[in-house]
């Protein structure tokens, strides 16, 4: 059986806002959710320091000098914890690291999905690409109350003994204000007085 590695974060400070939107926004690290542990290893490579850290990947930042270089010890799992703030979750967001002596990017992943009582409310899978930019997966449902989650990556694209990822967040849909009832009372009048305007000339 694969070692599991854990990071837990927490997550706090966050506007839930209703849903039925197009739009939108992001949970970030370090605003929206903070680090607490890991027992993953990392690697010792100095080409990989000093931004080789387990918090940098959930930090809000891509660069790559905040990437995360993640070492399997042996075995090709990496697993995640995280507390969540219970919003709505539409949309993983990943953006795999690219670069260095060997490009060890991290590929494909699942997501786990638990309510308050640790119960398991689906699981997401993906496959990302080897590309420095944010790689979006809506995901199959859409998770409300989520309290925590389970990151998982079970491949790279280089060495099997390695998963480098710059970053993690998620979608959650954005409020769309709808147009208020005085505003909607003035627009009927400037039409109304369009109409007039019209009449008055064609008279
Ligand atoms: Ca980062």
């Amino acid at each position: 059986m694969k070692r599991l590695k854990q990071y837990l974060l927490t997550m706090a400070g966050v506007t839930v806002l209703s849903s039925g939107s197009l739009m939108a926004q992001y949970l970030v690290g370090g605003t929206d959710f903070v680090f607490i542990s890991s027992d993953a290893i990392l690697s010792t490579d100095v080409a990989y320091q000093p931004w080789n850290s387990l918090a940098n990947f959930g930090d809000g930042s891509n660069a790559n000098t905040s990437g995360a270089v993640i070492l399997a010890d042996g075995n090709d799992s990496w697993n995640f914890d995280f507390t969540v703030p219970a919003p709505e979750i539409t949309a993983i967001e990943l953006w795999t690291r690219v670069g260095a002596l060997t490009d060890n990017g991290m590929q494909d992943f699942s997501v786990s999905f638990f309510d308050g009582n640790d119960l398991l409310m689906g699981t997401e899978t993906g496959s990302a690409a080897l590309t420095a930019s944010w790689q979006t997966f809506a995901t199959s449902q859409s998770y409300v109350g989520a309290a925590s989650f389970v990151v998982n990556f079970t491949s790279n694209f280089g060495q099997s003994t390695a998963a480098e990822v710059n970053e993690l967040r998620f979608a959650t849909p954005t409020a769309v204000p709808e147009p208020s009832g005085a505003l909607m009372v003035g627009l009927a009048g400037v039409v109304l007085l369009l109409r007039r305007s019209r009449r008055a000339l064609a008279a």
